[in-house]
């Protein structure tokens, strides 16, 4: 990998994917893309250019002209937006994803990574330790685009060599770039809200157990998965695990710092998708393919987030 193309810059993964790569590769070698304004942050880690992935010729116009090698495609809807447009979901993550298949493809681009998610799990799907081979019917849309997704990532890599590779996120739970429109937002709501003194109302019931990850141990997953060696690789997708949790094992953890931190609970329409996800994961293929193993546990994330958001409100 040299020349690195990202979509979904300004997302909550992209967002801080860029400023890694950028570190790793140079900012003239990190060509990084949305359609949303980027922050000051992002322009100084990496080239910033606007880009619809919805528009083939231009991702095809970025490939020829910055000799993008690499895909980062983080473009998405995520599953709580995609309930409420699942038209627009479905354009996006699948159409978005096979116009980015194609000019690579085309464009002889070595690798495509990009995210899917445990929610290509559906209800039938074990609970716990959820294996990587088992049944995928999702029950959203979001889930649908992810299975989908995840068997055109196989059948470019059979059909044209294209190294396609892939990782079934958790929750993932950061301080830098709010999430939007995940049905696991509200765990990044419940630090800010701790941090600002502000009682939370929490749209998902205190003992729903979910599959949780931080946001460094995220982005060391996606660049230890980009850079491992093809002949250790025995999938293209990989479940990658690091907690389970529930929103008030979160709460607890919080209140160990910011005791008078309140919380109540007031289900919406999201909680149907949490209760149709697996309550954890099982990443064994991930940690024997190529050496996955999280670092931070609880207590360790709640401590960095506060310190993080405290220090964000600090300078606004
Ligand atoms: C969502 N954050 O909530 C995403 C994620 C497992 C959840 O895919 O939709």
């Amino acid at each position: 990998m040299n020349k690195i193309l990202v979509t979904g810059a300004c997302g909550q993964i992209g967002s801080e994917l860029v400023v890694h790569l950028g570190r790793e590769f140079g900012r003239e070698n990190v060509i990084a893309t949305d359609i949303e304004k980027p922050s000051q942050h992002l322009k100084t880690a990496s080239t910033f250019m606007y880009l619809n992935v919805l528009d083939p010729h231009m991702i095809a116009k970025i490939v020829v002209d910055y000799e993008i090698d690499a895909i980062f495609h983080m473009a998405a809807i995520l599953s709580a937006r995609g309930e409420r447009d699942p038209q627009a979901a479905y354009e996006v993550n699948m159409q978005g994803l096979v116009n980015v298949l194609e000019v690579a493809r085309r464009k002889k681009v070595d690798k495509v990574i990009t995210p899917s998610s445990i929610a290509a799990f559906g209800p039938d799907a074990p609970k716990e330790n959820t294996p990587d081979n088992t049944a995928l019917n999702p029950t959203t849309m979001y889930g649908v685009t992810k299975v989908a997704g995840e068997k055109m990532l196989q059948y470019y890599y059979l059909k044209y060599g294209v190294d396609t590779r892939s990782l079934r996120y958790p929750g993932i739970i950061s301080a830098e770039t709010a999430p939007g429109g995940g049905t696991t937002d509200f765990a990044v709501d419940l630090y800010i809200h701790a941090v600002t003194r502000e009682p939370y109302a929490c749209f998902i019931s205190e003992n729903t157990p979910l599959p949780f990850m931080y946001m460094p141990d995220a982005i060391k997953a996606i660049l230890q998965l980009a850079h491992a060696e093809p002949g250790r690789l025995s999938r293209r997708v990989y479940n990658v695990n690091a907690m389970r949790l529930t929103p008030a094992e979160i709460v607890a953890s919080i209140r160990k710092y910011i005791p008078g931190f309140r919380c109540t609970y007031q289900p919406d329409f999201r909680q149907a998708i949490a209760d149709s996800w697996p309550h954890s994961i099982d990443d064994r293929g991930a940690r024997e393919d190529w050496g996955w193993k999280p670092d931070f546990d609880l207590d360790a994330m709640t401590r960095d987030m506060l310190e993080k958001i405290r220090g964000k409100f600090t300078i606004l």
